[in-house]
């Protein structure tokens, strides 16, 4: 398969508030380095090309873009010495809500958590992440049956305008607006990771373009625990078009693969065209944060069940954090892809 990566995620590295203390990120750039070792034998590694940045004011507001542009320049100036910048007050989102101007204000306004933050490099990173979102998908467009982008920082989190969950751009919805923008009338999103893709589902909530389908831990318990339930169906002309599937701590392959093979139906009876695959692989049994129990194995068999529904498919990386087996599962799933 044709994967798109590049150096410059590097560039970022975040603190995370973990039970009460700053810890460096579970999200690290050694997760990277071994999906590539594992990669690079049987698959075509490409740099991505330069982002065309029109597709992001598509899928982020124009308001958050120019924070992430600016936050890291404007928190030195603010005189902080630390490595990560981080908010500690959170608003609630009422509609009187308005942007502070204070940088503190601002990365609590702009930010749904405080698991990660922005570093020096974390918009560079950011960028180029979406760049591989992209570029996968222009393949896909000009005639790959399957892409994989290798993004890093991942993307799914990322709502219209907050960053969060170790997510600062949305790639997922970068990669199914572009396939919108190029002519596919009807996009579907399958969000595999461990966790709910919130800002995914918020970013195409109300409309009948882009089909959502999630499987995840229950959010009762999971992060990003305020999203991801059943109920959470679209709104609008989107009602119908989001679907979640939640599943209990410790859910094994039997439940999980259910709950494909319901989101493989959903996805046939909107008729979508083409796939863009949120690919976690955070519901390994090994998963040091996650609590699922797929193995190396279901992985394989994740990939045939994904190449069976027989559509054009983007796959971006989101999460994933037993670092020296994530190479191995995202060889896996595409080795389950390519080969019977
Ligand atoms: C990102 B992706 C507490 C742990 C917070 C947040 C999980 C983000 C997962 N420090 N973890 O969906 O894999
Ligand atoms: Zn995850």
């Amino acid at each position: 398969m044709l994967i798109f990566t590049s150096d410059i995620h590097r560039q970022h590295h975040s603190a995370e508030l973990d039970g009460g203390q700053l810890i460096p990120s579970w999200e690290c750039p050694e997760r990277i380095d071994v999906t590539l070792a594992a990669l690079a034998k049987s698959h075509q590694l490409q740099q991505p090309d330069a982002l065309d940045a029109t597709i992001l004011e598509q899928v982020h507001s124009p308001e958050y873009l120019d924070f992430m542009a600016t936050a890291w320049s404007r928190w030195v100036d603010s005189g902080r010495t630390a490595q990560t910048a981080m908010g500690f007050c959170w608003p609630s989102r009422l509609p009187s809500h308005k942007p502070p101007t204070s940088i503190d204000g601002a990365l609590g306004y702009y930010s749904m958590g405080a698991d990660c933050g922005i570093t020096e490099g974390t918009w560079a990173a950011a960028l180029s992440s979406a760049a591989i979102a992209q570029s996968a998908t222009t393949a896909v467009l000009e005639g790959e049956q399957a892409a994989l982008g290798l993004c890093r920082p991942p993307g799914h989190h990322a709502s219209s305008d907050q960053f969060g969950g170790y997510c600062y751009l949305n790639n997922a919805a970068i990669a199914a607006q572009q396939l919108r923008d190029s002519g596919v009338p009807r996009v579907g999103i399958l969000d595999i990771d461990y966790h709910h893709g919130n800002g995914t589902q918020q970013i195409f909530y109300e409309r009948d373009d882009v089909a959502f389908c999630s499987i995840h831990a229950d959010p009762t318990t999971e992060f990003p625990f305020f999203s991801g339930h059943t109920d959470e169906r679209g709104d609008g002309p989107g009602a119908g078009f989001t679907t979640n599937c939640p599943l209990p701590p410790g859910t094994g392959f039997d439940s999980w693969s259910e709950a494909l093979g319901h989101c493989a139906d959903q996805l046939v009876a909107h008729r979508v065209e083409s796939l863009v695959v949120s690919l976690g692989v955070d519901a390994f049994v090994e998963d040091p944060i996650s609590s699922f129990k797929l193995t190396t194995l279901d992985f394989h068999e994740i990939g045939h069940r994904l190449a069976a529904i027989g559509l054009p498919t983007v796959f971006v990386l989101e999460g994933g954090y037993a670092v020296g087996a994530m190479g191995s599962n995202v060889a896996a799933v595409l080795d389950g892809y390519e080969h019977e």
